[in-house]
Parts: structure tokens; C-alpha cells; sequence
């Protein structure tokens, strides 16, 4: 909302401001602070049934090694032109057939990968290999030199995440695509889990780095965890039983930009109806059910997710899951960006 000038006199003068490059704040101020967030980026719900067979016509149109990295990515129907899925946060599918490889490259934005299926594939990250099975999850912390391999017997897929509007917004995008001459030091394999994922550390190193230096949540820990949960204590109201991905140094989210979490919802789950300022990306891993995602306007959608379905739910958007079958979601979003700002806020209503 812009104040009508109060005069031609002043829209002429406010028009050479203009011309000059200076804007009468008060023209322009109400619009920039809105009672309550008004997220531009809408609920949406891409259904594996659906791009499944469109990954799989990517392998037939494009190889792995021409694509650099073969991903469909989830464009918020909200910013048209833009590969991102929320304001913060860019989503996709990457497929990968048997053989083939993405080469090593690095930059600046941070990336995370839940693997939807496939096994016998790797990832490999500052020079260590992590296999891949369903469900893992894999981090790839800023700068990080990072490739893939497949040399399993079937196709493997997973959902990448990045901060990629974040650091479009900073511009403080910066990329290499060459490893250095003499390659990149090889670590160990199951050196980063030995050091960070037994529930013990190093006693030597002392600075937490800023993204987790674990790298890899195997599914079967997590899946096992959440089981135990629900049968030894009652389910919260809203997100039934959900932890979040741990940095094993700070205890904080796994990234500076991203947290990740991975909730279970008990067969007939009914939740309460929640808001956040963190924008949630949503990947089914088991189950079946159902989201309403309530717009600002009032109007309701209603998200029928199966199995490696995903759905986005922007900021400030009232939501509420239902579970059908015992499910599981995997979730990431922006929530240690805006709590390192204080701007992070949530509600139960
Ligand atoms: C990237 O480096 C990967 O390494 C995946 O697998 C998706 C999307 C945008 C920019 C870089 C990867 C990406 C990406």
C-alpha cells in the first residue's frame, strides 16, 4: 500500500526524486512492513506417481556426464523463471542410472540429499565416500568438493537441497568445476562417522565447524530412534514424533542455512493446526495421508501424499497432517537462517 501524493505539485517533485534515484520513504513504507508475514510462494504438491516416469525419460534425453548433475528441480509455481521452491530454499530430483557418474565441482551453497531409492551408490564429500541407501541422509557443507557414482545394478534417486536463493540473495555465489591438479585429499571411508557419529568426539578438535561435520544419517539410526519414541511416550499434537538432524559438536541444526527433521506419524494420526516462519519442503519416506495447508485468504488445500510424493509449505501458512498409514516425512527448511537473525517464530492455532 503507497500514499496518494498529496498534491500534483508533490508527485512532480517526487517524480524527479525518483528520477535521481531517491524515494520518499513514506510513499513506499506501509508496503514494506505488513502486519504479519504474507509469504509470496504458494502450497504445492508434486506426486512421484507423476515425475517418476519424467526422471526416467531425463536418462533416455540427457546422460548423467552431459547434465553435470541430472535433476528435475521443484519450481514453486510462485516465482515462474526463478529454480527455487520456497523464498530460501531451492528442491529437486537427481537420477542417476547404473555406470554413471556427476563429476566433482564445489561452490558455495550448501546442499543436503535424502535418498529416495536405489542402493550401491555413492556420494563422495571432501574426498570421503558415503554409500547411499534409502532414506539417508547425506550433507554436502559449503565448499565442499562433491561427486557422485552409481555402480549398483538400478537407477538411484534422491531429493537434493540447497540454500541457492540465500547466496543469490548475498551474492556470495562462488563455484569451481576443476579439481585441483594433484586431486582432492581421500579421507577413510567411515572416517567422519567414526570421529562424529558414535555419540562420542574427538577430543583434540575444539571449533565446531559450521555445518555438521557427521555428513551422514543413516536411515536405519533415525527410522530406529523415531520407532522407540512411539512406543515409550505419547505423540506430540502437532508433528507427532519429530526430531530434528543434530550437529554432534553444537547440538544445533546440521547446517548454518538448513535444518532437516524426520517425524513419524502413528496409522490414524490426526495433528493440530500449526504455522511457522520456517517454510517447510516435505518428502514422504513411508506412508500414506493427508495435509491441509490453509492460504492466507482462508482457501484450503488438501495435499493426498503417498510414498516419495513432495509438498512444499511456505511461511506462515497454517497446516495440519493426517496419517492413514503409519508415515514417515522427511522435512528440511530455512529455521537456523531466520533463528541466527531472531526472527524465527511458530504457533499452535
Ligand atoms: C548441485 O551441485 C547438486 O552436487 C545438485 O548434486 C543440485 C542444484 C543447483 C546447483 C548445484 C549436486 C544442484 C547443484
Amino acid at each position: 500500500m503507497t500514499a496518494e501524493p498529496a498534491s500534483a505539485q508533490t508527485s512532480t517533485w517526487e517524480n524527479g526524486l525518483r528520477e535521481r534515484n531517491l524515494i520518499p520513504l513514506w510513499t513506499v513504507m506501509r508496503g514494506m512492513l505488513p502486519p504479519e508475514p504474507t509469504p509470496p510462494a504458494v502450497a504445492h504438491h508434486w506426486r512421484y506417481a507423476e515425475f517418476k516416469s519424467e526422471l526416467e525419460r531425463a536418462a533416455v534425453e540427457i546422460t548423467a556426464e552431459q547434465a553435470e548433475r541430472r535433476v528435475l528441480l521443484f519450481e514453486n509455481p510462485s516465482y515462474p523463471g526463478e529454480s527455487r521452491i520456497t523464498a530460501t530454499l531451492h528442491a529437486g530430483i537427481q537420477y542417476l542410472l547404473p555406470g554413471e557418474t556427476a563429476a566433482q565441482h564445489r561452490h558455495a551453497q550448501s546442499a543436503l540429499r535424502f535418498i529416495l531409492e536405489g542402493e550401491g551408490a555413492f556420494t563422495e564429500v571432501g574426498g570421503e565416500r558415503f554409500s547411499m541407501s534409502a532414506g539417508d541422509l547425506i550433507l554436502t557443507p559449503a565448499f565442499q568438493w562433491h561427486g557422485h557414482g552409481n555402480p549398483g545394478n538400478g537407477a538411484v534417486a534422491w531429493l537434493d537441497g540447497l540454500d541457492l536463493p540465500m547466496v543469490r540473495l548475498m551474492g556470495t555465489t562462488f563455484a569451481e568445476f576443476k579439481p585441483p591438479s594433484d586431486g582432492i585429499p581421500k579421507q577413510a571411508e567411515g572416517i567422519s562417522r567414526a570421529r562424529f557419529g558414535s555419540g562420542m568426539l574427538p577430543t583434540e578438535v575444539t571449533t565446531p565447524s559450521a555445518a555438521s561435520p557427521r555428513v551422514h544419517y543413516p536411515y536405519v539410526e533415525a527410522r530406529a530412534a523415531l520407532a522407540s519414541l512411539a512406543a515409550g511416550e505419547p505423540a506430540d499434537g502437532v508433528h507427532g514424533y519429530r526430531l530434528a538432524y543434530a550437529h554432534p559438536q553444537t547440538g544445533g541444526p546440521i547446517m548454518p542455512t538448513m535444518a532437516a527433521y524426520l517425524q513419524l506419524l502413528p496409522k490414524g494420526f490426526g495433528g493440530g493446526t500449526y504455522r511457522s516462519t520456517e517454510a517447510f519442503v516435505f518428502c514422504v519416506a513411508e506412508g500414506r495421508g493427508k495435509t491441509t495447508v490453509i492460504g492466507i485468504d482462508g482457501t484450503e488445500k488438501v495435499f493426498e501424499w503417498t510414498k516419495h510424493d513432495h509438498f512444499v509449505i511456505p511461511g506462515w501458512l497454517r497446516f495440519r497432517h493426517k496419517a492413514q498409514n503409519e508415515s514417515v516425512l522427511f522435512s528440511f527448511s530455512d529455521r537456523p537462517l531466520q533463528q541466527s537473525m531472531g526472527l524465527w517464530r511458530d504457533a499452535r492455532d
